[in-house]
């Protein structure tokens, strides 16, 4: 079955499919948006993509995946970057939703708004906001480094899709501001996941 990946390359997002893909070796072809010209608002994409206005989207066949870690599961689902085992199996999957509730929304806005934005053309809001999505973003990052401390990957003994997300946004995060020299098992474990065969870096 054909894969596309509706994508904006610069986004963490959508480097956690690329990565998966490649770590299992499974071609997927690449389609291009540019968020910041609202690509993935026009009709069109609304109609036929994704109804929620967002990359990434992995179509399969004629059927459309949006939401990154759906479609990183969709691509592991039954390989070793799923655990075996059922208590496994849900810690990574707890993880995975600590990505998306604690760790995107802080780790990976800040990167968006001062990396891509420009702190000079952020929103009054935004600009409000932004001392409390730094002290989101440092929590975030703090609880992953006690965690590793003593351990190689997130879950198990070994990478897991809970990995892979948290990597994407975790290794951009200096982009954002965020000084990862204050986590050093954060640190080590980067390493360990670049290190893994068949790794891409966000660029490829
Ligand atoms: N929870 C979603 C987040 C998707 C998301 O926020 N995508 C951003 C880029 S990373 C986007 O498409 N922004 C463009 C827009 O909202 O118009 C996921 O994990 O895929």
């Amino acid at each position: 079955m054909d894969l596309i990946l509706h994508e904006y390359s610069q986004s963490g997002n959508c480097y956690k499919i690329r990565l998966t893909a490649a770590l299992l070796g499974v071609p997927i072809e690449r389609r291009e948006y540019d968020i910041e010209k609202g690509e993935t608002r026009t009709p069109e994409f609304l109609t036929t993509v994704n109804p929620n206005g967002r990359i990434p989207v992995l179509q399969i066949g004629k059927r459309f995946i949006p939401e990154s870690n759906a479609a990183c599961f969709y691509l592991a689902d039954g390989t070793a970057l799923v655990p075996d085992d059922r208590f496994d199996r849900a810690d990574m999957l707890r993880w995975m939703f600590f990505e998306q509730y604690n760790h995107e929304p802080n780790v990976a806005t800040l990167r968006f708004w001062l990396a891509f934005v420009g702190e000079t053309r952020l929103s009054e809001l935004q600009r409000t906001l932004l001392p409390g999505k730094r002290e989101a973003g440092e929590a975030a990052l703090r609880l992953m480094d006690e965690h590793l401390d003593g351990r190689d990957f997130f879950v198990g003994d070994r990478l897991s899709l809970a990995d892979i997300a948290l990597y994407a946004y975790t290794h951009v995060a200096e982009e954002g501001g965020f000084d990862l020299s204050a986590y050093p098992a954060v640190k080590a474990w980067l390493e360990r996941v670049a290190a893994a065969p068949g790794y891409v870096g966000m660029g490829a």
